[in-house]
This record gives structure tokens, C-alpha cells and sequence, in this order.
């Protein structure tokens, strides 16, 4: 377990130099102090938030898979979001849904070890170790933008693996028509799962084969170059960036091929407000809102939002 330690004036200067530049050389830094990776220990919870600092829980089992080389194809117009600010708003209802507080209630949840299942029409089902299906795969940083249904956004460098590439190894059958995700379900470690016992958890998601092989479908096992911390979905979470958040599932336990089309948490929840495909889309108000623009979560500035976030040329074939 690592525990980055954000340095108030390290935020500080996040805002003066481009948060890109600022990302990159902080990274290097840290690396080059050996601050990064498994046994690493950098400060302590204790005193830091009186100080006005911020401590990311890093939790890394393998040690060298980070930072990953970055594919300078998935660049981003956009500034990167600090760390920090991205490390304290997030939407994992499994803990709770204030998206201040979720940073503060993970203590209880164990990522290590972790299995994923992998089940339905399928060649090689099984229980895979993800310390084992991480050795079969290669890392890469990519930045994305990423769009909340709330219309909110950020920008983040994640680090992981095409789905593709998990997909091509347990070799769907013909049958195969769609992809279904499941997260943990353990009301013991997590209180929002005790606490509010009327959503029908484990969280669950779908994708059709189309959008699971797609190039920019990524199983996400770190962000801004170091594992993920529990917030972001550790110990692997979705990321599809040119749908909606919720489809971007986390910690991941279950990954089933299915004939049908499954049906997904906030589909089941809320059908007319939140659909299967969730693509972004500026002309589709959701009913309570309008998605014509959104906020930038570090800035707080509104900007418009842009078909398939941005990201058209990569998925618009798939969409009639
Ligand atoms: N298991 C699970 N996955 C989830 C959610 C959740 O509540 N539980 N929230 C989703 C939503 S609505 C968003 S916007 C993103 C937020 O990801 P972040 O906190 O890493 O920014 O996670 C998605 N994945
Ligand atoms: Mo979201």
C-alpha cells in the first residue's frame, strides 16, 4: 500500500503552469524519488488534512506496472483535472452518494486479492486472479475525457487495457451478443450497500460485443500514473468514454457473454432517464436537465458537450 501525498502547493501550482506539464513532471518526480510503487509509504493520513494536503491511498500488489507508457494516440484537448479535485468527487453509490464523502469511507474495502469471473457463451470460463490476468496484458496511459449524465466532466489519464484484449483470451462463442459487468456486493464493506438497501445491488452493466471490442473500451487499472485508489474503482473499473459514467462500472468481479440484451442498474432504476446505450449526446436532454453543455469540475467553467463526447470518429459506425 502507497499513500500519495498532494502537497497543498503542489495544487497550487497546478493552477499556474498547464496541468498537463504539472502532471507529467510531478509523475517523473516521484518516480524518480522512488516514490512510486509497491512498499512506497509518503506521509501518513495523520496531520496532512489540517495542513490542507491530500492523500491518495494507492494500493499496488504488482510492483513496476506504473506509470505505463502513454499511447500519445487518445490525446485530449482539454486540460487535465488535478488529481486531487477528480480524487474527491466521484459517484460510487456503494459507499455513499455524496460524491465529497466517498474518499472517506473506503477503509473497509479489500481489493486484494481479486478474482473476476468470467462466465456465459464463452470458451474459457472460469475464476481468473487479476494479479495473473495482469501479467498476460500490457498497460498503457491513455487521457480521456469523461462525462458524468449529471453534466459534469473531467479529464484523466487512465491506465489499463483494451477489453479487447481480456475478450481475445477467454474467446466468446458465436452466440455471444453483449457483454454484462458486475461489481462487488459487500454490505460489510461498504456502507452504502448496507445503508440504502433499495437499489438493487451489485451494481451491473452492459455493453453490445461491438462496443466491448471497440478500440477505446479500457479496463482501467490505474489513473494519473499509479494504481487506481479505491474511489476511482479499484481494483479494475470500466472506462467508455463516449457514454455516459454510469456505464463506466467499478471494481469489477464479474464479466458474463451474453445472447440478450442484459439490463443494467440505472436502466432498472430509472428506465425513461437513463438508457442502455447512454452515449453522449448535446441534442438529448435527459428529462430533468439539459445535456447541451457541461462543468468542468476543476474550473467550474460550462462548455459544450460534443457528440459521443469527442469521440465520434472512433464509435459513430457503430451507431445507425
Ligand atoms: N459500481 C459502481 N460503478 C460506478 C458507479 C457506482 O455508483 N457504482 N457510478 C458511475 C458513475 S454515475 C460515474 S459518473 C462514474 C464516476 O467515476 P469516478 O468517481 O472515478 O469519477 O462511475 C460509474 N461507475
Ligand atoms: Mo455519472
Amino acid at each position: 500500500m502507497a499513500f500519495i501525498h498532494i502537497k497543498k502547493d503542489w495544487v497550487l501550482s497546478d493552477r499556474l503552469a498547464t496541468p498537463e506539464d504539472v502532471y507529467v513532471n510531478r509523475r517523473y518526480f516521484m518516480k524518480a524519488m522512488g516514490l512510486v510503487g509497491a512498499g512506497a509509504l509518503i506521509g501518513a493520513s495523520s496531520g496532512c488534512e489540517a495542513a490542507g494536503d491530500f492523500v491518495v491511498e494507492v494500493p499496488e500488489s504488482i510492483p513496476g506496472l506504473y506509470p505505463a507508457t502513454r499511447n500519445e494516440k487518445y490525446r485530449v484537448d482539454r486540460a487535465l483535472t488535478p488529481e486531487k479535485i477528480a480524487a474527491q468527487y466521484n459517484n460510487f453509490y456503494e459507499f455513499t452518494t455524496d460524491k465529497a464523502r466517498v474518499h472517506t469511507l473506503t477503509g473497509k474495502f479489500e481489493i486484494h486479492p481479486w478474482q473476476i469471473e468470467i462466465a456465459g457463451e464463452v470458451e474459457k470460463p472460469g475464476v481468473y486472479d487479476l494479479d495473473d490476468l495482469l501479467k498476460k496484458v500490457t498497460l498503457e496511459e491513455r487521457v480521456y475525457r469523461f462525462r458524468c449524465v449529471e453534466a459534469w466532466a473531467m479529464t484523466v489519464p487512465w491506465t489499463g487495457f483494451p477489453l479487447k484484449a481480456l475478450i481475445d483470451q477467454v474467446q466468446p462463442k458465436s452466440g455471444a451478443k453483449y457483454v454484462r459487468m458486475v461489481t462487488f456486493n459487500r454490505p460489510e464493506q461498504a456502507p452504502g450497500i448496507k445503508n440504502e438497501s433499495w437499489y438493487p445491488w451489485p451494481y451491473f452493466e452492459g455493453l453490445t460485443m461491438a462496443e466491448a471490442t471497440n478500440e477505446l473500451t479500457l479496463l482501467a487499472t490505474g489513473i494519473y500514473g499509479h494504481a487506481l485508489p479505491k474511489q476511482h474503482g479499484a481494483p479494475i473499473r470500466l472506462v467508455t468514454p463516449w457514454k455516459y459514467g454510469y456505464k463506466s462500472i467499478k471494481s469489477i468481479v464479474k464479466i458474463e457473454f451474453t445472447k440478450r440484451r442484459p439490463s443494467t442498474f440505472w436502466n432498472e432504476l430509472a428506465p425513461k432517464e437513463y438508457d442502455f446505450y447512454a452515449n453522449v449526446n448535446p441534442k438529448k436532454p435527459h428529462p430533468r436537465w439539459s445535456q447541451a453543455s457541461e462543468r468542468l469540475i476543476d474550473t467550474g467553467d460550462r462548455v459544450p458537450t460534443r457528440m459521443y463526447n469527442g469521440y465520434e470518429e472512433q464509435v459513430g459506425h457503430l451507431y445507425g
